[in-house]
């Protein structure tokens, strides 16, 4: 059986802490811990409003809800040219050092590559065109058309019926150990990209795979 090779997207192909970074002079010391909790505050965003049936707030408006309650929280002005700078940038986002490699070796092996994210159709569209990414992809599946979050099944189940395979015939990879749970609980053979060599979660649902880095995937 030959499996198709699912990726998500930010954190796994593309740096999402890039945006932050060229505003490294204006957030000094604080700029890791701004970066992280933008990130935290964007997925728990996408958490509680999935859960609880939130009216739809999309992933790049999510984006720059968890980007201001970061600044504020860490007290930390950034000008209004200088969020809007930041937020561009999202629609840039370069991918990992292996990242192209690994998908051109894997196309070159006749592998079918496709990504599921929580992003939008126009961010992720955007992201893969500035990285020269986006012919390599079969298909870009984002939440938009379900108007829900990942870990909801049905964010899995629409990626399976827009590629035509089943959950078993899908290798899913993902820096995200609750997102690699979920694709594991959706049948998935689960691949953790565990780059920051993070400690272990969800027990009841290991990975497959456990990799350092993209380049060993395949
Ligand atoms: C995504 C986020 C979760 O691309 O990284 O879906």
């Amino acid at each position: 059986m030959t499996m198709v090779h699912v990726f998500d997207a930010y954190g796994t192909l593309l740096d999402p802490h890039a945006p932050l970074r060229a505003h490294a002079a204006a957030l000094g010391p604080k700029l890791d811990a701004v970066s992280a909790h933008a990130r935290a505050k964007l997925l728990e965003y996408t958490w509680v409003r999935t859960l609880g049936g939130f009216p739809w707030r999309d992933f790049r408006a999510l984006t720059e809800d968890g980007l201001r309650h970061a600044l504020a929280v860490h007290g930390v002005a950034l000008s209004e040219a200088d969020i809007a700078d930041a937020m561009a940038r999202y629609d840039a986002l370069q991918p990992f050092p292996e990242v192209p490699d690994t998908l051109r070796r894997l196309r070159a092996g006749g592998g079918r590559l496709a990504i599921l994210s929580n992003g939008t159709e126009g961010m992720l569209a955007a992201a893969l065109s500035a990285s020269g990414l986006a012919d390599l992809f079969e298909a870009v599946v984002s939440v938009d058309a379900l108007a829900r979050f990942k870990t909801a099944p049905e964010v899995y189940a629409l990626g399976f019926s827009r590629l035509g395979v089943a959950p078993g015939e899908v290798a899913f990879y993902s820096s995200n150990r609750w997102d690699v749970a979920a694709a594991r609980n959706a049948g998935c053979h689960a691949v953790w990209v565990n780059r920051a060599g993070a400690v272990d979660e969800y027990a009841d649902l290991p990975p497959h795979r456990v990799v350092r880095s993209l380049a060993e995937a395949g």
